[in-house]
């Protein structure tokens, strides 16, 4: 047998291996995209969101105030209208309305691990009297990860004083809440995920999978349903806190993602002590003494729903993976849900309404389960009043 006879023979198992390690290589140059691929999987179903406005509908009414962000997760108005936003790695950083981005130093203790990291945001209603700033973070504890709510002084791009205002929230790399918002009572309400154990969220002793309300010191209000900080229960991973003109609570929460069963994220109205019903019942499932979502996304088109905020009598959510500004007129019933921008920005995670009766939004296509473009990721300032 010839060298060349012996090389023909075994010529098509030599192609078969060189088109393998080609898949591979370019597999692995693109894996983000087959990330990406995976999640955009749709599953059957019925969607609930109708399209909404593209950024072309807005003409000159969306402008981009900053970009190249490291997974920023939420943002918060300052006095001078200059926008504080956490990055999901530990940074925060100081955007003025003329693009200019500060560092703000001396944030420390963030451990950034799968979902959690440096997460919500929220500014104390007197800061001008106090410069009181409150986080939401993964950290390192004795036994492992916590989540925790520090509190910090913020004077001159320079944090100090921290204190913890709340730690013992279960931490995982996945499903870690980070939700964070005053109320009109001056008190602080708190957002928090299961942490990948499910049935902590019907656990009263747990913070898991509820959403706390705390003084600005971290100490229990008379008023709370059960003497603890426990507001509400049954939640699954709660990313969005906001209130409406009548100073109702609503909270996005994430439905589960599996590849049997995924969706059902959910939009809901909070009452003090109420049990939202995670892992009992999901979407629009009903049990006696559990309360259903007031409009939840279907299986078909996950919301992923993030950071939210009300402005006129919408309120808006960002969607990871819809990649939408999601728009849900909570006036009506049932409620409708409007996917703006959709696909246009990518991934959307933190939203905001400003004092200047403009909504912001910051886009998450480098917390690596996104196609970043070369000026990823965004802050963006849009015209509200555009929207119906
Ligand atoms: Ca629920």
């Amino acid at each position: 047998m010839t060298f060349q006879n012996t090389f023909l023979r075994r010529l098509p198992a030599f192609i078969v291996i060189a088109l393998l390690a080609a898949a591979c290589a370019i597999g692995y140059l693109h894996r983000n995209l087959l990330v990406w691929a995976f999640f955009q999987v749709r599953f059957p179903g019925k969607a609930v969101a109708r399209q909404g406005l593209l950024a072309s509908d807005l003409g000159g009414g969306v402008r981009v105030l900053a970009s190249g962000l490291d997974a920023p997760w939420a943002i918060g108005f300052l006095p001078d209208d200059s926008v504080l936003v956490t990055e999901r790695r530990g940074a925060l950083k100081r955007i003025g309305q003329d693009g200019v981005v500060h560092d703000v130093t001396g944030l420390e203790g963030t451990k950034a691990v799968g979902e959690g990291g440096l997460l919500g945001l929220a500014i104390h209603p007197r800061f001008s009297e106090n410069r009181w700033i409150y986080l939401y973070q993964t950290a390192q504890a004795p036994d492992g990860l916590q989540n925790r709510v520090m509190r910090y002084r913020l004077k001159d791009d320079a944090l100090s004083e921290a204190t913890t205002v709340v730690q013992g929230i279960p931490a995982s790399s996945e499903h870690d809440g980070g939700a964070l918002a005053f109320g009109p009572d001056g008190r602080l309400y708190i957002g928090t995920g299961d942490a990948g154990n499910a049935p902590s969220a019907q656990d009263l002793g747990s913070l898991a999978g509820k959403i706390l309300r705390v003084n600005d010191d971290g100490s229990v209000p008379s008023g709370n349903p059960f003497g603890t900080p426990v507001w509400s229960y049954g939640h699954r991973n709660v990313q969005g806190l906001a209130r409406d003109s009548l100073n109702r609570l609503w909270a996005t929460e994430h439905g589960r993602s599996g590849l049997l069963r995924t969706g059902l994220d959910e939009l809901n109205l909070i009452e003090a002590g109420a049990n939202y019903g995670w892992p009992v019942i999901e979407g629009d499932e009903t049990a006696d003494g559990l309360r259903t979502a007031a409009v939840h996304s279907g299986s078909s088109e996950p919301w992923a729903p993030a950071g939210s905020a009300v402005a006129g009598g919408n309120l808006f959510f960002g969607g990871l993976r819809g990649e939408a500004l999601y728009q849900a007129k909570i006036g009506a019933t049932p409620i409708p849900v409007l996917a703006n921008f959709e696909g246009e920005f990518g991934r959307i995670r933190a939203v905001a309404a400003g004092p200047d009766g403009k909504l912001y939004f910051t886009t998450s296509n480098t917390d690596g389960r996104g196609l970043p473009r070369p000026d990823d990721d965004r802050l963006i300032r849009i015209e509200a009043a555009r929207f119906q």
